[in-house]
């Protein structure tokens, strides 16, 4: 019986091997300290990745994206895929009467843009908070994230931090959260109308989608609230209302590095509206509809897309189809005037309209992204190179020795995932022209 091993993972357990033998030659030579400080680690490494790569759900991603890899690897792109008539026609009208849309480059009055700042607003106090949704059984997980958080950030800065819930938080995850945070912390229960079914939705059928999907998260109808959840309400919130940004945190996910600047007031400053630290391929069975969907909406409302948008890297064909590179959304730094921008509203409410939050498994990571690439102008999306930052199983991780070094960084510079072949910073970078991190070239040989 052929045993089909992922390649990612064969090259994670060779490096890990070579590195214990190398670890090992040192500690039996000098007993150093530092040496086995790092067979600890790597040790914990190996640990945590095979706990990973045991359950039923990462194994199923796993094989999904050992797929994607090889595909991409191979230069093919969905865009390979015939595109259906309805695609065609939209694609007809819409360069037709509106170019820009796609693209083009033809100037155009606006009557609203999502990302028109308000450039009085530059350099005065930042009304910003981290915003976590999560469950009471998530609370080890996110005692740890936002104790590493405080450490390398929030200590410096205390930002205020709201915790979101379906459920009431139990008091004993209000007082875990209060007593390692150096700032205010809200907790908030989500309306009921913010997670369930709108009116429109046929339920048996999204039970029938949910029976025969295969994807991860496939059979999930929490999984599905949530994605409609991030992607349309979170920002909604009573308790987010004083707020213009916010962090996104995530249990289990933690900051490889010291961040020493207001990241809030950074982006304020600089007149940035999205940041991110992550990039990635989506799962192309969540989102059959997505990109045809999101078309007819920009078909409708052409004045909506920024002139200097980013189609560019989220489409390889000038709009025809999507190329499946989105910004992980596990990690946002972000303007919430941009979510509340009528564009946004807009394109949200269309996308619910059309289902595939329930009918298929639309994740908030493409839709915001999508959005921030055609409604926000390049110049106003961020890629944060310093920030450390990791989210099972991909790490940003700066390749930049100096950046590393003045963040007191923990990560290992060899598993980074910006310029792996299946990241899409790589084409973040090619399509902002940016200068690339020393060292990039060896995650593509
Ligand atoms: N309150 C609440 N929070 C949820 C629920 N499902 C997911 N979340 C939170 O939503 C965020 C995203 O969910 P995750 O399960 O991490 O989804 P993911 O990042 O795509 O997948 P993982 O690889 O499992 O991390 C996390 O902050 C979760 O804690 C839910 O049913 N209720
Ligand atoms: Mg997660």
């Amino acid at each position: 019986m052929a045993l089909k091993v992922s390649k990612r993972l064969l090259r994670v357990v060779l490096l890990v091997v070579s590195a214990l033998v190398i670890i090992g030659l040192v500690l039996h030579s000098t007993n150093n300290e530092t040496a086995s400080y790092y067979v600890t680690k790597t040790k914990e490494a190996v640990s945590s990745t095979n706990s990973f790569w045991n359950t039923e759900a990462a194994k199923k991603e796993g094989r999904q994206r050992e797929e994607a890899e090889k595909e991409s690897a191979e230069g093919k792109h969905p865009e390979d895929v015939e595109m259906d008539e309805n695609a065609k026609t939209l694609l007809k009208d819409a360069t037709a009467e509106h170019p820009e849309v796609l693209g083009e480059g033809v100037e155009k009055e606006a009557t609203e843009k999502a990302g028109d700042s308000d450039s009085e607003t530059a350099g005065t106090a930042v009304k910003a908070a981290f915003v976590s949704l999560v469950r009471n059984s998530d609370l080890q997980e996110i005692l740890e994230t936002v104790r590493n958080l405080e450490d390398r950030y929030n200590s410096k800065f205390n930002y205020p931090y709201v915790f979101l819930n379906n459920e009431p938080f139990d008091p004993e995850f209000k007082a875990a959260i209060k007593n390692v945070v150096s700032s205010s912390v809200e907790f908030g229960l989500i309306p009921e109308a913010h997670w369930s079914y709108p009116e429109w939705i046929d339920k048996d059928r999204a039970a029938k989608v949910r029976q025969t999907a295969d994807y991860i998260y496939g059979d999930s109808e929490s999984y599905r609230h949530m994605c409609r959840y991030e992607s349309g309400f979170f920002w909604r919130h009573e308790l987010m209302e004083k707020y213009d940004w916010y962090w996104r945190v995530e249990p289990s996910t933690k900051l490889h590095c010291n961040v020493d600047y207001d990241v809030f007031k950074w982006m304020q400053d600089n007149n940035k509206m999205y940041g991110f630290t992550v990039s990635i391929k989506e799962f192309e069975s969540t989102i059959p509809t997505l990109w045809s969907t999101t078309k007819e909406f920009i078909t409708e409302n052409p004045n909506y897309v920024a002139k200097d948008n980013m189609m560019g890297f989220i489409s390889n064909d000038k709009g025809k189809t999507y190329n499946l590179c989105h910004f992980w959304s596990n990690f946002e730094v972000a303007s919430l005037k941009f979510w509340r921008s009528q564009a946004y509203q807009d394109y949200f409410d269309h996308l619910d309209k059309a289902g595939g939050f329930f009918y298929e498994r639309w994740g908030d990571a493409p839709v915001h992204s999508i959005a921030a690439s055609l409604f926000l102008s390049s110049d106003q999306v961020h890629y944060f190179p310093d920030i450390g930052y990791f989210h099972n199983p991909y790490n940003n991780c700066p390749l930049d020795q100096s950046i590393w070094q003045k963040g007191k960084c923990s990560c290992e510079p060899m598993w980074d995932f910006s310029f792996q072949p299946y990241s899409c910073t790589n084409e973040y970078y090619d399509f902002k022209k940016l200068e690339k991190p020393e060292g990039w070239k060896k995650f593509r040989e």
